[in-house]
């Protein structure tokens, strides 16, 4: 599948960092679920397919970084994220995402470009390596980290 190749590609230049690089394409993935996440915003969902019990408006997110999922507290509220994001999206203006399955931005950890995301961290296919479902804690934008 072409956008399954895209997105093999774009998770080995996030790897590496090379933000510069990610953002041509970036359009191609969008969805419903995904254009929820407000612009300038990384956001997160408990499920896969960018949904929380079906909705996929009802994400947690953050504008800058967040120290520990535990204690959601932004505007945009919500209090179950903590260990069990299943999906996510780096719809920030600027720069790569990172996201840590320890609070305080640390453990292990992958980093997503501007305007891509992973629709299931339950596999390792997408833009995010395996291993990480329902196991992160903290994230922030680059410049926050
Ligand atoms: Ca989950
Ligand atoms: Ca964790």
């Amino acid at each position: 599948m072409r956008m399954r190749n895209e997105r093999s590609v774009r998770a080995v230049f996030g790897m590496l960092g090379l933000a510069v690089l990610m953002t041509v394409g970036s359009g191609t993935v969008a969805s419903a679920a995904i254009s929820d996440c407000p612009a300038g915003y990384s956001c997160l969902w408990e499920d896969s397919n960018y949904k929380t019990n079906g909705y996929d408006w009802d994400s947690a997110n953050f504008q800058l970084y967040h120290t520990n999922f535990r204690y959601w507290d932004g505007f945009y509220s919500h209090p179950h994220v903590n260990d069990k994001v299943s999906s996510l999206y780096n719809n920030g203006r600027v720069s790569t995402a990172w996201y840590y399955v320890n609070s305080g931005f640390s453990g292990s950890f992958f980093l997503l470009a501007r305007g891509s995301g992973d629709g299931d961290l339950g596999n390792s296919i997408g833009n995010a390596p395996g291993g990480f479902n329902d196991e992160l804690s903290s994230a922030c934008f680059s410049d926050w980290c």
